[in-house]
């Protein structure tokens, strides 16, 4: 098929589009877990700070995107020393040792909340936006790829826009995307997606063609880390889980046909495993940001009814299955805008049953999602408050211990607050399944030691407790201060959260 006259016209290399961006620029990218990012425009803009850097002249950049992205973007910007401010969330090593040693700034953000922050002015705007698409038509029609992220607002917001056409990318795509940008307050009606599949947008957003600066064509595919098949511990995850939803509905306390959230890596993959495969569980929908590969086995069983996503990251045989069957697919997955996908008002309104992974739990019910020892960031909070907070029902997993057992992820008092006890109703581990909701403190915390701690650091816990209870300033919540972080101070001081 011939290059559409827009195509024709603004074509330029991935080097001239570098060459246009100035230092001290923010930028805001398409991508969102690493999916549908821009790939090449990237690398050039690294090489052209690598080459100034080394006559002496500055270039820096600060950098919005939907979510994390791939290397070439996160990955090559920080090796080239090309960022001095980041966010809302990243998943690259390179990336999070730059802001782990203080070169980059870091905002950890609530995904639903950037978009609008933008748009009400909370934060600067930004001077050049870079989305990655399958078509641009010439009336400034742009079809993005394989994730919603924040690209409607960043095309608004931006003074500039360039775009990746990705050759490489399925124009099937087309048609999977369902682009809604609410008012703003006092203006904003409710938000009418009454089901997860509710379609209330455009399969495309549209731009002033005149604001298109250059359009640089790729075919470089997305760089999603593999498929791992789940591990003992996930799939004991996931039996537990899917134990007490069983028994939920049992009870009369589930409601058929709540969509279900699943956030990324080995656990949630593990989970839509085992919903594929457990002998009682009906089709359920998903109304969630993440699609991994799970989906496909999910679809297999024919117990997908609708997904609805920020993003599809799926790895190289997934990409593949995914082009195979893109027409069927296209009646049951819609791609939103990241403000859409995790938006509290919708979840609140669906009943989305939200399952996502923590670092750390507390013996009172909080979970820490992002810092290491309280201080180092991993990843960044992404959307699980954004779920957890409107959930019907919210679920944290965790294996109950980390590096070869020298750390517990059950503590006195978690070293940094990402989920707080008002949020948290359900904690799993591979040990079992801590049901929170409607108990009180000391019960909360004696249930998660039992059910959730591993047996190596049962007694330890048990002791804090009994301690607080003895000796602390209330039988509430009994945390004795001078004890709270013992865990973590024990493991930075000899390598290892359990007495020597
Ligand atoms: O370390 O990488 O050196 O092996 O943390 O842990 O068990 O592989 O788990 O990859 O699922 O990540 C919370 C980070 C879990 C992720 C987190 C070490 C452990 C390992 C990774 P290694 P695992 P995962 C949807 C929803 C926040 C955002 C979110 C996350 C590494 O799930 O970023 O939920 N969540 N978004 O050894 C020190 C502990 C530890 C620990 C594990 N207590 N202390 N290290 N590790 N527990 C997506 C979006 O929002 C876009």
């Amino acid at each position: 098929m011939s290059p559409s006259q827009i195509v024709t016209q603004k074509r330029m290399t991935a080097e001239e589009a570098a060459a246009l961006i100035q230092n001290g620029e923010v930028i805001s990218t398409s991508g969102f877990t690493p999916a549908g990012y821009p790939k090449a425009i990237p690398v050039a803009l690294a090489e052209r700070a690598k080459r100034l850097h080394e006559i002496g002249e500055d270039f820096k950049l600060s950098l919005y995107t939907g979510a994390s992205v791939g290397d070439e973007l996160d990955g090559e910007l920080a090796r080239a020393k090309a960022l001095n401010f980041r966010m809302p969330y990243q998943s690259n090593k390179d990336l999070r040792n730059g802001i782990n040693s203080g070169e980059i700034e870091f905002v950890d953000f609530h995904l639903s909340h950037v978009a609008q922050y933008l748009r009400y002015g909370f934060i600067p705007k930004t001077n050049t936006a870079i989305v990655e698409a399958c078509e641009v038509t010439n009336d400034g029609k742009i079809y993005l790829t394989t994730s919603g992220g924040m690209s409607a607002t960043f095309l608004r917001d931006a003074d500039r826009i360039f775009v990746e056409l990705n050759t490489g990318a399925p124009r099937g795509l087309m048609g999977f995307h369902d682009v809604y940008v609410p008012k703003s307050p006092p203006n904003r009606p409710p938000l009418p997606i009454y089901h997860a599949g509710d379609r209330i947008g455009t399969p495309y957003i549209k731009v002033d063609p005149k604001k298109i600066a250059g359009i640089v064509t790729t075919d470089i595919p997305d760089n999603t880390p593999g498929f791992r098949a789940p591990d003992a511990d996930s799939e004991a995850i996931a039996a537990h889980v899917i134990e007490f939803l069983l028994h939920e509905q049992k009870m009369g306390r589930l409601p058929e046909h709540l969509p279900y959230q699943s956030g990324v890596g080995n656990v949630a993959n593990a989970v839509l495993s085992g919903f594929a495969t457990h002998p009682q569980i009906e089709p359920i929908s998903l109304y969630t940001e993440v699609m991994q590969d799970g989906v496909f086995e999910l679809i297999e069983a024919d117990r997908l009814e609708v997904a609805s996503t920020c993003s599809l990251t799926l790895s190289a045989e997934g990409q593949v299955k995914f082009r195979d069957n893109i027409d069927e697919l296209k009646h049951k997955i819609i791609i939103r805008q990241q403000e859409m996908s995790n938006n509290p008002e919708v979840i609140r309104r669906l009943g989305v049953i939200s399952m996502n992974t923590a670092l750390e739990m507390d013996i009172f019910g909080h979970v820490n999602s992002t810092h290491v020892m309280g201080s180092k960031m991993m990843n960044g909070i992404g959307g699980s408050g954004d779920f957890c907070r409107n959930a019907y029902i919210s679920i944290f997993m965790s294996p109950s211990i980390a590096k070869n057992g020298d750390i517990s992820a059950v503590v006195p008092m978690v070293s940094h607050v990402d989920h707080n006890e008002h949020s948290v109703q359900v904690l799993v581990t591979e040990q079992g399944l801590a049901d929170l909701r409607g108990l009180s403190p000391v019960p909360r915390a004696r249930k998660i030691i039992e059910h959730c701690a591993h047996p190596d650091y049962r007694e330890l816990l048990t002791e804090y407790l009994e301690f607080g209870l003895k000796n602390g300033s209330s039988h509430h919540t009994p945390h004795s201060l001078s004890r709270a972080f013992e865990f973590h101070q024990r493991f930075l001081e000899t390598g290892s959260m359990k007495h020597a």
